[in-house]
C-alpha cells in the first residue's frame, strides 16, 4: 500500500473541488490515489461533517455527483465495520484523524443461489494520515476497525466511484452473506432527521 508525504493541506471543501475537477476518463485508481497522496485534508475543516454515536460508526456525506461520492466516517473507540464489499466500485481512504486497522478477506466457495461462502483473512494493515490507501479491486472484501487499544477516536474520508447505497455483508460464523442498505447519519453537514445519536 502506498506511503506518502502530502504536499498540500486543503480544507475539505477545496479538496473535494480538486477531486471533482478530475475528468471521468481520468478518474482511475492510480490518478485518484495520486491526488489523495499529494493533497491532504486539514483535520479542523472536517468539524462540520463529524458526528459520533455510541451505537455505531457514523457515515456523513460531504459531496456526491454521478461519478463519485465523498464522506467522512467517524469511529468512536472500539467501533468497527461489518465485513463487507463495495459493490465492485473503487474506494480510496485516508484518515486525517486517528488510526484504523483494515483486515482484508478472500471469498471462497461462493454459492449465489444459497447465499453462502467462506471468508479467509488475508492482508492486514493500518490507515492513518501518512498512509492513505485504496481497496484492492482483486480482493474487495474487508473490515475496518478502530481498535480499543488505539485509544482515540478516528475520522476517515472515503471516496467511492461510482456511488453505491448498498453492499454485501459477510457473516463469518454462519458462512453466509447478504445485501444490506447503507444510510447516512448526516448529509452536507446536516444531521438526518431520522437519526438518533446515542
Ligand atoms: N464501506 C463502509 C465503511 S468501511 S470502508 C461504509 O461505507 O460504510
Ligand atoms: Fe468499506
Amino acid at each position: 500500500m502506498a506511503q506518502s508525504v502530502a504536499t498540500e493541506k486543503l480544507k475539505i471543501e477545496d479538496w473535494v473541488k480538486g477531486l471533482a475537477a478530475i475528468p471521468e476518463s481520468e478518474f482511475s485508481l492510480q490518478n485518484v490515489q495520486d491526488y489523495v497522496i499529494r493533497h491532504a485534508v486539514r483535520p479542523e475543516s472536517l468539524a462540520k461533517y463529524c458526528f459520533f454515536s455510541r451505537g455505531n460508526y457514523t457515515r456523513n456525506l460531504v459531496f456526491r455527483n454521478t461519478l463519485f461520492e465523498c464522506m467522512t466516517l467517524c469511529w468512536d473507540i472500539g467501533q468497527h465495520s461489518r465485513i463487507h464489499n463495495h459493490r465492485g466500485q473503487n474506494c480510496w481512504m485516508s484518515a486525517p484523524i486517528g488510526r484504523l486497522r483494515i483486515q482484508n478477506y478472500r471469498v471462497d466457495d461462493r454459492d449465489a443461489a444459497k447465499g453462502t461462502c467462506r471468508i479467509v483473512p488475508t492482508e492486514l494493515y493500518d490507515l492513518d494520515a501518512a498512509h492513505p490507501t485504496y481497496v484492492n479491486p482483486m480482493e474487495p472484501v474487508h473490515e475496518v476497525m478502530n481498535l480499543a487499544e488505539f485509544n482515540e477516536r478516528a475520522v476517515s474520508i472515503h471516496i467511492y466511484s461510482k456511488p453505491f447505497d448498498s453492499c454485501e455483508v459477510y457473516y463469518r460464523d454462519k458462512g453466509a452473506y447478504a445485501d444490506v442498505p447503507l444510510f447516512f447519519t448526516s448529509e452536507y453537514g446536516k444531521l438526518n432527521l431520522s437519526e438518533k445519536l446515542l
